[in-house]
């Protein structure tokens, strides 16, 4: 899964591609380097990031989602508003990947019932404003299960089909470093839910924290959290860089057969 981020100010990229003809262009390139699934945001989730109008986050990505899909991306959307997931399912978006796991607008839910679409329940500990400030778990891997399981009953029961449901630890959200390792090292645990797995640790501060790299300086922490991810069941990566991940984690599963 590639990132395309049409905001101002995400972590890493923020800015970049702001203007649709710049984000559709940057979309077909991780298209054309082998992202299976393009994922477009519309609103920043770094923490201490400040919420967006849903009439902002929509005139960024639906001409975006339009451009991709129109040249024959399979995309999800990135957000928690369920007017924004609604008009970008019309716009041709097939998945809404909900960081909030549903919990900031339930109404999600039954839309992605409604159209059949894909949904990405992603466990985070607070706000993105405050998630940052003291995250506690008693056991982080115990503590995320959980809650997926949770939120899994919470959309199946709102009619979303059990084959159309991803789980997503949400590294880095609401989480210490050693709450992001731990997950990591233990995300085969996760599979007893019986879900795809999605994970995001592409430039994630987390890999800063290990060696004192800056966003744009975390590929080859990327590509070592894709490999050991990939070994430990992760079935979708979500990544900036495409072509670098596509070929670790290619590499890892034919080692791993
Ligand atoms: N991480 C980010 C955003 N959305 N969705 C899922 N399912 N999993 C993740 O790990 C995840 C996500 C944060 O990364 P990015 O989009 O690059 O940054 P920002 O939120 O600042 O736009």
């Amino acid at each position: 899964m590639g990132v395309v981020n049409v905001t101002p100010d995400s972590f890493s990229d923020g800015g970049l591609y702001l203007d649709p003809g710049a984000a559709i262009g940057h979309g077909e390139e991780l298209a054309r380097d082998g992202a299976a699934i393009l994922d477009v945001g519309g609103e920043s989730t770094r923490p201490g990031a400040e919420e967006v109008s849903a009439e902002e986050e929509l005139g960024r990505v639906e001409p975006v989602i339009e451009g991709l899909v129109g040249s024959g991306a399979v995309v999800s959307v990135d957000t928690s508003k369920a007017a924004v997931a609604e008009a970008a399912l019309e716009a041709g978006a097939e998945i809404v990947n909900d960081v909030t796991a549903l919990r900031h607008d339930p109404e999600i839910a039954r839309l992605c019932a409604e159209r059949g679409a894909g949904l990405i329940l992603m466990h985070m500990q607070g706000t993105p404003r405050t998630m940052q400030e003291n995250p506690v778990y008693d056991d982080v891997v115990d503590d995320v299960k959980a809650f997926l399981a949770e939120r899994m009953e919470v959309a199946a029961s709102a009619g979303v089909a059990e084959g159309r449901i991803w789980l997503d630890p949400g590294i880095g959200f609401g989480k210490t470093l050693e709450h992001n390792l731990e997950l990591l090292r233990r995300l085969g645990e996760l599979r007893s839910l019986g879900q795809p797995l999605v994970v995001g640790t592409s430039r994630k501060s987390f890999i800063g924290k290990v060696d004192g790299s800056k966003p744009d300086d975390r590929l080859g922490g990327t590509i070592a959290s894709t490999v050991l991810a990939v070994a430990e069941g992760a079935d979708i990566i979500r990544v900036h860089d495409v072509a670098e991940a596509r070929q670790a984690m290619r590499v890892a599963t034919a080692i791993l057969g």
